[in-house]
């Protein structure tokens, strides 16, 4: 292993040997098949993970519906203590945590270590919040009568995440879903098992400290074969899934055949717009990282870009030139604002799309191409393209699909009526930015007739979402919301408890049924 990478995992508690254990249930185990952790930007293989055969599979999942048992009984209040010392212990490893994102994902630092963020600040949100799930006192038509909306735990959440968040996304999930009483079993990407472990590592030192058992929080790493016993799991009530929208289907069919719920963040196609009034110093860098940054491999990353004809010229030959004095490189170090793509997969999924473009008669304005320089040989790096397609049409596959790299689609419109229409004709409805100072516009782009999306941003990129509000988005994304506003109340079971103080027993609606 190379120094900088044991360096990394030495910081985190994790061993540099041949195998390491990728299953937690209050005990480290793992005799499945073997992951490999590759790093994307070296080609270097950083460990092999073993996975969870069947029977440990089954062993954690016992251990985990023990786990709520016990969880359960915990004041909500005194849950949220174990978080915020959750997130002291989070806080404390910030920079190796981030740096191991980075090393294993292959985004560049800053964001590894912003990503850690998202976990720090989403339990101090679950903090407060365990003094907070509150229900609601109803009115009752009867006299004598009160009706309460109580929330109690749902038992074992599945949480199924991807390799592009490898630590936030986990955290979102597990801070509400603990603060709300609940075990949770955690399969992470198969591509990003350190991460998984580092951050389990991490949860287990603080719930052993406190006599909590560890599977409250377990990690069952694997492929296929452990999603599949965890979405098919009657013992699962709610699975969190994020991934692809074709996984998400299968997914959100499989829970729901079993009248299970699900939380499903699938496939983003998120346009920007700008309006010829727009602040376009602020509009074009924003349009740059939601497009470059994590080499396009967020969700809401910016994949489509609908500039007004009058600012089109203008804005391309800016953003262009950002284009071209990108520092691309090792992630790891400072300054390099594009890393690799995560695997070599991707690198042909991107080929295959600049290849369609290029059949289409795309006009190719930077990009296209992978590097070739001998400095990127080992890596998974592509140049960050901006194609203008010849054909608006967003039935498209070229519009309407979503491609997990560094590539920006441009079309020319002349009203907002024309760009709002584009912006909602794909199946994904996750993120959307408008650019504009007219206050009109405005109101249009975030009521009914306008955006569609989760996520409908004013002069702010479509990436890079705080922690507060709900995260998630419509259509083909699954509907699901993570993280702040409401998606706490997806945690719990609700009852409508109707208690009755008085000394008659009156029916409701004035029904009489007197014998
Ligand atoms: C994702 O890409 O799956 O809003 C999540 C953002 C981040 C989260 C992205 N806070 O871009």
């Amino acid at each position: 292993l190379s120094s900088r990478a044991s360096g990394i995992l030495s910081a985190l508690d994790i061993p540099s040997s041949c195998e390491i254990p990728g299953v937690y249930d209050g005990r480290w185990k793992g005799s499945g098949e073997t992951l490999e952790s590759v790093c994307p930007t070296t080609g270097e293989v950083l460990a092999h993970v073993r996975s969870a055969t069947p029977s440990e599979l089954r062993e954690a999942l016992e251990k985990s519906k023990d786990a709520h048992l016990f969880l359960r009984k915990m004041p909500a209040p005194a849950r949220g203590e174990i978080l915020r010392q959750i997130r002291e212990a989070l806080a404390a490893k910030r920079d190796p945590l981030g740096a191991l994102v980075s090393l294993e994902m292959g985004k560049i630092k800053t964001e590894g270590v912003g990503e850690v963020q998202e976990f720090v600040d989403i339990c101090d949100y679950a903090v407060g919040l365990s003094r907070m799930m509150n229900g609601r006192v109803v009115a009752s038509e009867r006299p004598g009568h009160t009706i309460l909306e109580v929330p109690n735990p749902l038992g074992v959440v599945g949480i199924l995440t991807a390799f592009n968040f490898p630590v936030a996304v986990y955290g979102w999930n597990f801070s509400l879903s603990f603060a709300a009483g609940n075990a949770n079993v955690w399969k992470p990407s198969p591509s990003t098992p350190l991460c998984s472990i580092a951050v389990t590592k991490i949860i287990a030192q603080v719930l052993e400290k406190n006599g909590i058992p560890g599977a409250v929080s377990a990690l069952l790493s694997g492929g296929k074969n452990v999603g599949e016993t965890l979405v098919g799991s009657p013992d699962i009530p709610l699975v969190s899934f994020t991934g692809s929208e074709a996984v998400g289907r299968v997914v959100g069919k499989a829970v729901q055949s079993r009248f299970g719920k699900t939380i499903l963040e699938l496939g983003g196609n998120n346009a920007s717009i700008v309006m010829p009034d727009a602040d376009l110093s602020m509009a074009v860098p924003a349009v740059f990282f939601g497009a470059v940054g994590t080499a396009g491999q967020r969700c809401t990353s910016t994949r489509r870009l609908y500039l007004h004809r009058s600012i089109a010229p203008q804005f391309l030959d800016a953003l262009q030139k950002l284009y071209v004095s990108l520092r691309i490189g090792d992630p790891l170090v400072q300054g390099t604002l594009l890393g690799p793509l995560h695997t070599r997969a991707a690198v042909g999924v991107y080929a295959e799309a600049i290849r369609q473009l290029r059949e289409q008669g795309a006009h190719i304005l930077t990009g296209g191409q992978k590097y070739d320089q001998a400095e990127f040989d080992q890596g998974n790096f592509v140049q960050p393209t901006i194609a203008i397609p010849k054909h608006v049409d967003p039935a498209d596959a070229i519009w309407s699909t979503e491609t997990f790299a560094p590539i920006l689609n441009v079309a020319i419109f002349d009203e907002l009526e024309q760009a709002i229409s584009w912006n909602n004709s794909v199946p994904q409805g996750l993120s959307s930015s408008l650019w504009t100072q007219d206050l009109r516009s405005v109101g249009k782009w975030i009521g009914p007739e306008g955006s569609d999306t989760g996520i409908v941003n004013v002069n702010v990129g479509t990436s890079g979402a705080e922690i507060g509000a709900a995260f998630g988005g419509n259509k083909s994304t699954g509907w699901g919301r993570e993280s702040g506003g409401d998606a706490w109340k997806q945690y719990v079971r609700w009852s409508a408890c109707t208690i009755n103080f008085s000394d008659a027993a009156p029916l409701a609606q004035g029904v009489d049924f007197s014998a």
